[in-house]
């Protein structure tokens, strides 16, 4: 039998030794899927915290039940370890790690680069990678495939295989997780692809093929590209609503009526999360080697980042028109979480709103019920979230609403409030035409 069938034969019997590279809220549902499917699975991640923690049969991401670590490490599906080395007697390897923006808003490739350089010495005849990590079109072939199979004297596609297949984790989601979200897989070769294809296929439930890694990975940029530019759209739209004084909340909720060739997106204070505001610059920055100006995303990304300068400007106004000085003023900001109901800050529009109406003179505090500290990591700043959220609103000069946490009762602050700018529409039919309210 060839190389490629023995390894597919293996997978297919559940028998190949599994390595998951990154423990994080992608690498770890993926390993505990891996798992239940009755792979044996190794976690490998240098932070020895979470090593500690799944030793000990305990989950830290919120989506994965401690229960569910606790049975896999009873039954010895999944071990966890810093140790690289384990890394010698895998056979199929799926990288799970970040790939942030650097401060000069290039791509940090810093971790797939660490991450591909430690497997490369590792590696050996039947193994097949395949990295999961949203990055730019043509990583996978120019980044991982040169540090890979060649120092060994492999041909990938015969000794070896190399595959794509992006992540689609949604944290906090419930209906769609990783074993019942379809997983789209592209390799090096063909052959890679059927590989990598066929190990996948053996514990999610939907694998969808596409001819390259290049295409797997564009796919994902996509995806999260289209979001990015509707929601910058909706921005937009809500500032020329203000100008033409047409109230863009009921604009929108009319279009969304439309039963087909529309998708309802809302305006906001701007563009938070680990995904939305970061992938699509992996594209632009690429097409910049092509000489090539992604004209949508350099737009939607100005629109999206001005967004909290646009929400500080229409407070100044707002107080304003009633007779109030931002400058000198209490201001209590609702919400830091980039988005509801979640623990995540990071890149949150909230960050960068309480900067603004900081320098603008104003007395900032600000009310999380999921995030009791922040601080801004450029500006240096840090901040508690305040205890008594309702006694905070009662002595604000204005309440700005940034997060619209499911949890708050609007209706209530709203009678409390001196003033209430709600950049959310959290207030809905409470803030509509109420005088004490103005909406983004
Ligand atoms: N936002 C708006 N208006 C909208 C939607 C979002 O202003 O209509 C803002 C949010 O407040 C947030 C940012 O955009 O600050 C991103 O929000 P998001 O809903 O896109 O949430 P994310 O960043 O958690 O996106 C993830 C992505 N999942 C993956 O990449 C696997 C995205 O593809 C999902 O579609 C999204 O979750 C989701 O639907 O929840």
């Amino acid at each position: 039998m060839s190389t490629k069938e023995t390894l597919i034969k293996k997978l297919k019997e559940k028998n190949a030794r599994i390595a998951i590279l990154g423990l994080g809220y992608v690498g770890l549902p993926l390993a505990v899927v891996f798992g239940e499917a009755g792979f044996h699975v190794t976690g490998v991640d240098p932070d020895k915290r979470k090593i500690d923690s799944l030793q000990k049969g305990e989950s830290y991401i919120p989506d994965v039940k401690t229960e569910a670590v606790a049975k896999l490490v009873k039954s010895g599906h999944l071990t966890a370890t810093d140790d690289f080395s384990v890394l010698k007697d895998m056979d199929a390897v799926s990288i799970c790690v970040p790939t942030p923006l650097r401060q000069t808003g290039d791509p940090d490739m810093s971790f797939i680069i660490s991450a591909t350089e430690e497997l490369g010495k590792y590696m050996h005849k039947g193994m097949v990678i395949v990295l999961e990590s949203t990055t730019y079109p043509g990583t996978t072939r120019e980044v991982l495939l040169p540090k890979l199979g060649a120092e060994h004297g492999l041909t990938v596609g015969e000794d070896w295989f190399l595959a794509f297949s992006p992540e689609r984790v949604d944290p906090g989601r419930e209906d769609f997780t990783t074993i019942n979200t379809p997983k789209v897989v592209g390799g090096i070769t063909e052959t890679c692809g059927e590989v990598a294809s066929a190990w996948y296929e053996g514990a999610i439930k939907t694998v969808h093929y596409v001819s390259t890694a290049e295409a797997a990975e564009m796919s994902k940029l996509l995806e999260n590209t289209f979001r990015m530019i509707n929601i910058g759209l909706v921005n937009e739209l809500a500032i020329m609503c203000e100008r033409l004084g047409v109230d863009v909340w009921e604009v929108i909720d009319a279009a969304a009526t439309k039963p087909f060739g529309f998708m309802k997106f809302t305006p906001g204070p701007g563009l938070g999360g680990h995904c939305i505001p970061i992938d699509p610059l992996y594209l632009s920055w690429k097409m910049k080697s092509f000489n090539y100006n992604a004209r949508f995303i350099e737009l939607a990304s100005e629109i999206n980042t001005n967004m909290p300068r646009y929400v500080v400007s229409r407070i100044l106004d707002a107080m304003n028109d009633r007779g109030m000085i931002l400058k000198g003023s209490k201001v209590l900001v609702l919400g830091a979480a980039y988005k509801p109901d979640i623990d995540d800050v990071r890149e949150s529009p909230s960050l960068d709103v309480i900067g603004l109406l900081q320098k603008k003179g104003a007395n900032v505090e600000y009310h999380d019920p999921y995030i009791p500290h922040i601080h801004h990591e450029y500006d240096g700043w840090h901040m508690d979230s305040v205890k008594d959220m309702m006694k905070s609103v009662k002595e604000a000069d204005a309440v700005v609403i940034i997060t619209n946490h499911k949890q708050y009762d609007y209706k209530a602050i709203i009678e409390s409030a001196k003033f209430v700018f709600d950049s959310r529409n959290a207030t809905g039919k409470f803030g509509k035409d109420n005088e004490k309210v103005v909406r983004l």
